[in-house]
This record gives structure tokens, sequence and C-alpha cells, in this order.
């Protein structure tokens, strides 16, 4: 009697301290959340897609959350609760965060920024693994200038002004335009990072009677929806009207193979392997670098058949 209650009792501090211990009472195997953006971007499909495969390659449970930033951060709080091992987060604005990477950090467990930046301290979030967002708007900008030869009328989709990536991907484009006085941006607008509110956005630049040579669009996706607003009014892209983008996703190649678009910059989605290799490393507490940078190239009607994936 006295030793089967002891026994009792020693299996229930044993069964709290692993549950203390974040390992959640499970079965041993490492567990791991991921804060995904709801987006209407193939682009970030892909992404989910790296992640998923190689949280399976590892056997590594994978709770996976896909909403919008407040949902991110209420998924973020319930991962910190079921006591998940490391979190990978991909933060929709720059904004925000503080409290919550606060939160992840009291409770020891390392987040890894995926694909975007934020802007709460460094020392809140392990790693942050993505493209150089200013780089790939330099990329472009010279794309441009070169392409209208110093004069023209540009239009800009822009992806999401709270967001890292569009911030930066502006800054850099203009930072090589602003060079050339005859190229002008006559208008900018959030196109949401998506091909149907890209569509509708150009759709009503036409309409209103707004004249452009060429559309830089923060994502193919938008470029996309250029094309169809373009095509619906009679214009033929690709030819009177350029269009250069970013991402490289394979719909871009086959419009770039069609002669309807132009140019696009590489921004890989294949994000998982070195995701996981990274917040691994930080959940054994290794040093891991803050910051860790894809190389992206710009791919354009003279290249793209030498992507080495024909697109993402
Ligand atoms: O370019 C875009 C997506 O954050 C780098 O977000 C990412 C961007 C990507 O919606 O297609």
């Amino acid at each position: 009697m006295k030793r089967s209650l002891l026994l009792t009792m020693a299996l229930l501090l044993l069964g709290t301290m692993a549950f203390a211990n974040g390992q959640a009472a499970d079965d041993g195997k490492i567990v791991v959340g991921f804060a995904q953006i709801k987006e209407d971007s193939p682009w970030r499909t892909t992404e989910t897609n790296s992640v998923q495969q190689e949280a399976e390659r590892l056997g590594i449970e994978l709770k996976l959350s896909v909403t919008d930033q407040a949902g991110q951060i209420a998924a973020l709080r319930d991962f910190i609760a079921q006591g998940v091992d490391g979190i990978l987060l991909a933060p929709q604005t720059r904004s925000g965060w503080d409290e919550v990477l606060q939160e992840a950090k009291d409770a020891n467990i390392p987040v890894v920024l995926l694909d975007r930046g934020l802007d709460a301290p460094e020392h809140l979030w392990a790693a942050q693994i993505s493209s150089d967002f200013a780089f790939e708007g330099r990329l472009a900008g010279e794309w441009v200038a070169d392409r209208l030869q110093g004069n023209g009328k540009v239009v800009e989709l822009f992806g999401d002004p709270a967001a890292d990536p569009a911030i930066l991907r502006s800054e850099g484009f203009m930072e090589i335009i602003s060079q050339y006085p005859g190229i002008e941006v006559v208008e900018s607008k959030t196109g949401e990072w998506s091909q149907d509110k890209g569509r509708q956005v150009v759709e009503a630049w036409l309409a209103a009677g707004v004249e452009f040579d060429l559309v830089y669009a923060h994502n193919d996706g938008m470029a996309l929806g250029a094309i169809d607003a373009l095509k619906a009014a009679g214009k033929k892209p690709g030819q009177e009207v350029l269009i250069i983008s970013v991402d490289a996703i394979k719909a871009a190649f086959e419009a770039i193979e069609r002669g309807e678009m132009n140019a696009t910059v590489e921004c890989s989605p294949l994000l998982g392997p070195m995701g996981f290799a990274t917040l691994m490393a930080a959940m054994d507490g290794q040093a891991v670098d803050q910051y860790i940078i894809t190389p992206d190239s710009l791919y354009d009607e003279s290249n793209y058949k030498d992507h080495p994936t024909g697109g993402f």
C-alpha cells in the first residue's frame, strides 16, 4: 500500500517535471510551432511546404498556424503555453512583437524569424533567415534604369507598407532610381501581395488614365495581376509596358517565356532546412548568426532559362 502510494507520487512528480520542462508529456519528440502568415501568395505556400517537409524529414512534430498578425501573436502564446521546444515565426509586419517575444524568452523558447524581419530588440529573437530586401530593390532599380535608358514613368505595386520586405524593396529601388531624374514613380499603392488585389489596383490606375511605361511589383503575384489588368485593357504587358517584380516563382518564369513579363529578382522560399538547422542549434544553446541572408540574382528574358529549378 505504502509502496504503491510512493510510486504514484513519484510518477506524478515526474509527469509534472516533464510538463514543466516543455516536453508536454509527449513521447520525447521535439515539438516546434510555426506561425505563418495567411496570404494569397504561391510563394508562401512553397515556404510552408518547405518547412513541413523538413520537419517530417527530421521527425519533428510541427504545430502550424496560418493567420494574420493578431492570430500570429495568439498562436505564439498558445505555443508557449503548450511548452514547444522552439518557434519559427514569419512576422507579418515589423512592429508589435516585443511583448510576446519577451514571453517566449522568459519561457526559454528560442524564436527564429523566417523570411521577414521585425523591429523588436535583437536579444528577444535568435536569428533571422531571409533575403536582403534592399539589395533586391537595388537589383530591380538597376535593371529598370538600364531598360528605360534613364527615362520613363513607373508605377509601384507595394507589398504591405508595414511589412519589412516591402519597405526595404521600395527603399533599395528608390536609392537607385533617385539617381535618374528622367525616371518618375507616378503611382505607388499596396496590392497586399496578392494577384487579385494587384490586378484591381492597376485596373483603377488605367481607368483613371494614369500613363506608365513600367510596373515594379514587390512580388510576382501582384505582377501577374498587373499583367491581367493590362491585357484586359488591350495593352501588351512585357512590350508596351515592362513588368519587373520579385520572388522568381514558376508562374513568373512562364510569363517571361510567354513574353508578358520581363524580369524577376529571386527570393528563395525554401527556408525549411536552414530554419530548422538554426532553430535546433539555438535550442541546444549554441551561438547562431543573428542574420542569415540567402543570396539572390535577377532573372530576365536573357537568362531565365539558367535558373537551377525553373523558378520556385
Ligand atoms: O516576397 C512575398 C510574400 O516575406 C519575402 O512575402 C517574403 C515576401 C515574398 O508574400 O511573395
